[in-house]
């Protein structure tokens, strides 16, 4: 079993609306295709006679212990993947030890998600509404249930072109709310709803200084997610970020967009050290997760994958599928010569 078929049965199981919004990326789907194979396209310099009779694939992001250097991307709408939704990717995440990041619109509330796996760590990501006291509420009960780190998404000032979405008019399903604010989508005629939702309520003004603002008013580190240039990067670190997700929203915002893999280099080198870079797009196996974290990652995100395993088996799929990557990284890491997630250096890459 690898991450291939669980996505191909994961696509027999959805609806056409659900696997066109989970599976999309945006115009011609350029830049979805390309973060796939830009990690592919990198070659492995193999260290040999290191013993590598016991490997471990343990770390820690941000501080906090995980079993593995892959964690839960932020997704919203999981209630269309699997009726427990977001309630099983917490379970699954912490099943398999490793961190969940649950999404502002979520088809569950973020105290829900945090009551699902009260002693798992979890941070949540957000999207600030033009209505600042609506984002303030929503980071302030985030602090309240004990996330440990905002995720601040910073690529999303107007919605990418998702066609499938517009063809499908792309709509929640009946039942399904935004949790977080008990509210249904904004009703449309013909298009999609997310992007209604996005035009009418999320503020496309935002700057460097609603850093500051988002880590005032929660408390919280604040990651930025959606940063792909290092002098972005850099301005993002100067401003208070805690760190930096590299990211082009796996390939739903800009088409065309460069490949996370082609840019991670540039973001480490720019940050040089003064704060953990992640990144994500595209990691489906354990080289990609060696190659990452080869080019200066701390850890990964993976997106897609989670609500594969969460559609063929809830929150043990969502495990299942951590599983898989973790057994594909102790082996690529055996194959590599190393021990330990922290003998992964940018020597293991031939370019
Ligand atoms: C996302 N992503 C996302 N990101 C975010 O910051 N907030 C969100 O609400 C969402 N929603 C969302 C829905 C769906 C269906 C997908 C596929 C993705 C982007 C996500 O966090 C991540 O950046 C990408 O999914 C990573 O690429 P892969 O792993 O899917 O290739
Ligand atoms: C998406 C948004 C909601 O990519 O982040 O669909």
């Amino acid at each position: 079993v690898d991450l291939d078929a669980l996505e191909a049965a994961a696509r027999g199981l959805l609806t056409e609306n659900a696997w066109g919004y989970y599976s999309s990326g945006a115009d011609d789907e350029l830049t979805l295709a390309e973060n796939v194979v830009a990690w592919r396209r990198v070659r492995l310099r193999p260290r040999v006679l290191r013993d590598v009779s016991v490997i471990d694939t343990s770390t820690s992001v941000l501080g906090i212990p995980v079993r593995l250097p892959v964690l839960v991307a932020p997704s919203a709408y999981q209630r269309m993947a699997h009726d427990d939704g977001e309630r099983a990717t917490a379970r699954g995440a912490a099943a398999a030890g490793t961190v969940m990041c649950a999404a502002t619109l979520a088809t569950v509330s973020l105290e829900d998600v945090a009551a699902a796996a009260p002693d798992a760590p979890r941070w949540m990501q957000v999207y600030v509404s033009r209505d600042r006291g609506v984002t303030a509420e929503m980071v302030r009960r985030a602090a309240a249930a004990g996330y440990s780190a905002l995720i601040f998404t910073v690529d999303l000032p107007v919605l990418g072109n998702r066609r499938a979405d517009e063809r499908n008019a792309f709509a929640l399903p009946a039942g399904r709310l935004m949790a977080n604010f008990g509210a249904a989508h904004p009703s449309v005629e013909g298009g999609s709803a997310l992007a209604e939702h996005v035009r009418t309520d999320l503020d496309p003004a935002l700057t460097y200084d609603d850093i500051g603002w988002l880590r005032e008013v929660s408390g919280l580190p604040v990651l930025v997610k959606g940063v792909l240039r290092g002098d972005d990067a850099r301005a993002c670190v100067d401003a208070g970020a805690a760190g930096v997700v590299v990211s082009n929203h796996g390939g739903r915002q800009l088409d065309t967009a460069v490949a996370t893999a082609d840019v991670l280099a540039e973001v480490v080198d720019a940050v040089a050290g003064d704060v953990e870079v992640l990144v994500d797009g595209g990691v489906r196996r354990g080289t990609d997760v060696v190659k990452a974290l080869a080019l200066g990652a701390r850890a990964v995100l993976v997106g897609r994958p989670v609500l594969w395993g969460l559609a063929v088996g809830g929150d043990k799929g969502v495990a299942e599928m951590f599983e898989v990557l973790r057994d594909e990284l102790a082996r690529a890491m055996a194959l590599c010569g190393v021990r330990t997630v922290g003998e992964i250096s940018r020597d293991l890459l031939a370019r």
